[in-house]
């Protein structure tokens, strides 16, 4: 890897499943008979909220409770040693909502961790648009911090809605020599879709994934098997 100056990284719920945390399409992507595209979206919240807080309040407190394994821990590794290494830089993008990765990290000055699809432990007051770090059920509609309206919901981007920080992670593809997809089924848009940027971009592309995922022909290099085992290995 000496030759790559800038990478980026783009997870998926793959790289927590060895925490315990369930994938969205290794159940069959179903929630209490529920698809969670049907769930995870702006009009499943205006319809019945209350099914909509009860599947975060679940998978919030199953968050609660695991760790980062040794796949987390060794992208921690990486953001950290990367830039004085090779001089370049290291972009870690998630589209998980679980805090694994940054609990991994820890307060390391600089590296971040960017989760384009939001976060669980994190509430968006949809009155004053003010994001608040929090690890409780939102379903008894809790005043917000900020405002003190009545108007919090789960800070994850639904289906439909727009990803965060699509600008940063666009501007970083163009730069970047090595594009690393890790634990996703290349089904969602517009992530499944960086793969094709970095490649067009002349980036050397690699996915890290338990099978091939849907994308994986698009990929250079791939390489099967568990997070905690490939990801280790291509770190060193
Ligand atoms: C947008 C938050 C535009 C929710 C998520 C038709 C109609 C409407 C929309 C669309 C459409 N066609 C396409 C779209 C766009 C849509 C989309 O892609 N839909 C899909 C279903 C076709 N995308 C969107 O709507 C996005 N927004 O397009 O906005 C726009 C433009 C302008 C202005 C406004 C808007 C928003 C998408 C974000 C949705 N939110 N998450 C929540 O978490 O509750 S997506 C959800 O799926 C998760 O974030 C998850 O990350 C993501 C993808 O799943 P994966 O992470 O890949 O997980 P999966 O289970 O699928 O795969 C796991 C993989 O790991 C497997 O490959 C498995 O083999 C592997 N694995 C398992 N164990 C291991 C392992 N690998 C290694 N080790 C192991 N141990």
């Amino acid at each position: 890897m000496e030759q790559v100056r800038n990478i980026v990284i783009l997870t998926g719920a793959g790289v927590s499943a060895e925490s315990g945390i369930g994938t969205f399409r290794d159940a069959g992507g179903l929630w209490e008979n529920h698809r969670v595209e049907d769930v995870a979206t702006p009009e499943a919240f205006a319809r019945d909220p209350d099914l909509v807080f009860r599947f975060y309040d679940m998978r919030r407190e199953q968050v609660l409770e695991v760790e980062p394994n040794a796949a987390h821990h060794a992208l921690a590794r990486l953001q950290r040693e990367w830039p004085a290494r090779s001089g370049g830089a290291v972009m870690l993008v998630t589209q998980n909502v679980d805090d694994l990765h940054d609990r991994a990290l820890g307060a390391s000055d600089g590296a971040e961790v960017i989760h384009m699809h939001g976060e669980h432990l994190s509430a968006w007051c949809t009155a004053c648009d003010a994001r608040t770090r929090w690890t409780a059920s939102l379903i008894d509609s809790p005043p917000c911090p900020s405002c003190g309206a009545p108007a919090l919901r789960p800070d994850i981007v639904w289906f439909g809605e727009m990803p965060y920080r699509m600008d940063e992670i666009f501007a970083a593809l163009e730069e970047a020599d090595l594009f690393v997809s890790i634990g996703t089924s290349g089904a969602v848009y517009p992530a499944a879709g960086f793969v094709r940027t970095a490649a067009d971009m002349g980036a050397h592309t690699l996915e890290l994934n338990l099978q091939p995922s849907q994308g994986t022909d698009w990929f250079d290099e791939a390489r099967h098997g568990p997070a905690t085992q490939t990801v280790p290995a291509w770190v060193e």
